[in-house]
């Protein structure tokens, strides 16, 4: 049985000031029926571990750099973030895609390194609109799913995150059959590569514009193990349902 995941992107928001929020957070939610996950950005990651110590909300990182260490000048390392108190790093979210040209073998040189660095790797993958209207997305999805996961991604308890790019801060939500199509065909893509005990045990979160009046008809979607969620994961009174609903 996957346990599901409630994961929140907070993207470039969120200073000291918000890290009330996590406190919160683990107070609404002592035991929950899930995995909790809040992946600030990179100033805030050691604080925010702090903030949840012996809680409940697990800490994760947004990106990291696929070396150790080194003249990099602005990136941080999985070691770091491990440091920091991450236990989890989000891959090839489609934003740092477009604005930082990141290709699938840079993404998947940066799961290597998560994987190698004892923590989560959490890699996205999403068609855009454009692709889903020609009929592309399942292509798309395969050569993402190809050319961004690590051989070692069979061993861990690591997670694929499906976020159709128009999907995303947009308000618009596939049907669920759509993500339902999607996840099913990432499960059996897995189970191609690595085998059904590892396809079975992959987390697969769906990710765009997830929001407490959505979550539940999004969560009765078979193979939808969670959410990767973004606005809505910024405010206690937002994400505290969707974590409920899970
Ligand atoms: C998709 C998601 C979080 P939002 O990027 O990864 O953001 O929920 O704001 O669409």
């Amino acid at each position: 049985m996957r346990r599901k995941i409630a994961a929140g992107n907070w993207k470039m928001n969120g200073t000291g000031l918000d890290l009330a929020m996590l406190a919160d957070l683990c107070d609404r939610h002592p035991a929950p029926r899930c995995d909790i996950l809040i992946c600030p950005p990179a100033p805030l990651i050691h604080r925010a571990a702090q903030t949840v110590r012996n809680n409940t909300v697990a800490i994760g990182a947004q990106d990291c750099h696929a070396e150790p260490s080194g003249a990099h000048t602005g990136d941080v390392s999985a070691a770091m973030l491990a440091d920091a108190g991450a236990s989890a790093v989000i891959l090839g979210h489609s934003e740092r895609r477009q604005d930082h040209g990141e290709t699938d073998a840079s993404v998947r040189a940066k799961a290597q390194a998560v994987i190698a660095n004892g923590l989560t790797a959490i890699v996205c993958v999403g068609e855009t609109l454009a692709q889903r209207d020609a009929g592309d997305t399942l292509d798309l999805i395969t050569s993402q799913l190809n050319g961004s996961l690590p051989d070692t991604i069979a061993g861990h308890s690591n997670v694929i995150a499906y976020e159709p790019i128009w999907a995303i801060g947009t308000g618009r939500v596939p049907a669920a059959a759509q993500i339902g199509e999607v996840h099913a065909f990432i499960r059996s893509t897995l189970g191609q590569r690595f085998g059904p005990e590892t396809a079975a045990a992959i987390r697969l979160l769906y990710g765009g514009s997830v929001k407490a009046a959505n979550a539940a008809e999004i969560f009765s979607v078979p193979d939808v193990d969670g959410a990767l969620v973004g606005g809505a994961s910024l405010s206690v009174a937002d994400f505290s349902p969707i974590v409920s609903a899970l």
